[in-house]
């Protein structure tokens, strides 16, 4: 397993084979990020999430929320969620992440972890909602976190240390072949609020 930096720059292709992940390391200052963080923090209408455990339907500590250019209808783990509208600070980081990345997304999925103690199992943003191959891109704001890619059969890692203001963009058949997870650590005490911007296929 290699731990990797954004040493490479945004063209470095980090998976191996089998997908494209892109790492620019951070592409704010602290202070900015710090600022967003607190923004998103306020103005988001973060919800419990679910998740279904051994067929039982659980409330996660985790916090999510979805918005999109029209109230578009978003399933996973079984759940359907409605978008609501773009706010002013998340229009504002759209388009960072759009001018950064190339690319543009109608909806932004965001996750609010409290500590180090919640995080993310292994899986893959292979919903049928979303539009298949096109890029995600991630965009973390506060704690640092882990994150970590594994080869669906080959079981080959590649992991990341995902800094405050930091940008990472997957790919092209990264969702088919590729599995990634937020690893829960004791290490981390501090929240940590992730968005990825994705293309919805309208419903
Ligand atoms: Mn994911």
């Amino acid at each position: 397993m290699d731990l990797f930096s954004d040493a490479y720059g945004p063209e470095h292709n980090y998976l191996p084979c089998d997908g494209e992940v892109n790492y620019f390391g951070p592409v704010m200052s602290l202070q900015h990020a710090e600022q967003y963080f607190q923004q998103l923090w306020q103005e988001i209408n973060w919800q419990a999430d679910q998740a279904i455990i051994f067929g039982r339907a659980i409330q996660t500590k985790r916090k999510v929320a979805w918005y999109a250019d029209h109230p578009f209808q978003y399933t996973y783990s079984n759940v359907t969620k409605t978008a609501g509208p773009w706010t002013e600070t998340l229009l504002v980081l759209k388009t960072l992440v759009e001018q950064l990345s190339g690319e543009q997304f109608n909806s932004c999925l965001l996750n609010l972890y409290h500590s180090g103690e919640e995080g993310m199992a292994w899986h893959s943003d292979a919903e049928r909602d979303l539009k298949q191959n096109a890029c995600i891109a991630s965009l973390s704001l506060g704690a640092q976190r882990k994150f970590a890619f594994k080869h669906k059969r080959s079981q080959e890692k590649v992991e990341f240390d995902l800094v405050s203001g930091s940008l990472l963009l997957m790919k092209a058949e990264t969702q088919t072949h590729w599995l990634h997870r937020l690893p829960p650590t004791k290490k981390v005490t501090e929240p940590r609020i992730n968005l990825t911007f994705r293309v919805i296929v309208s419903n």
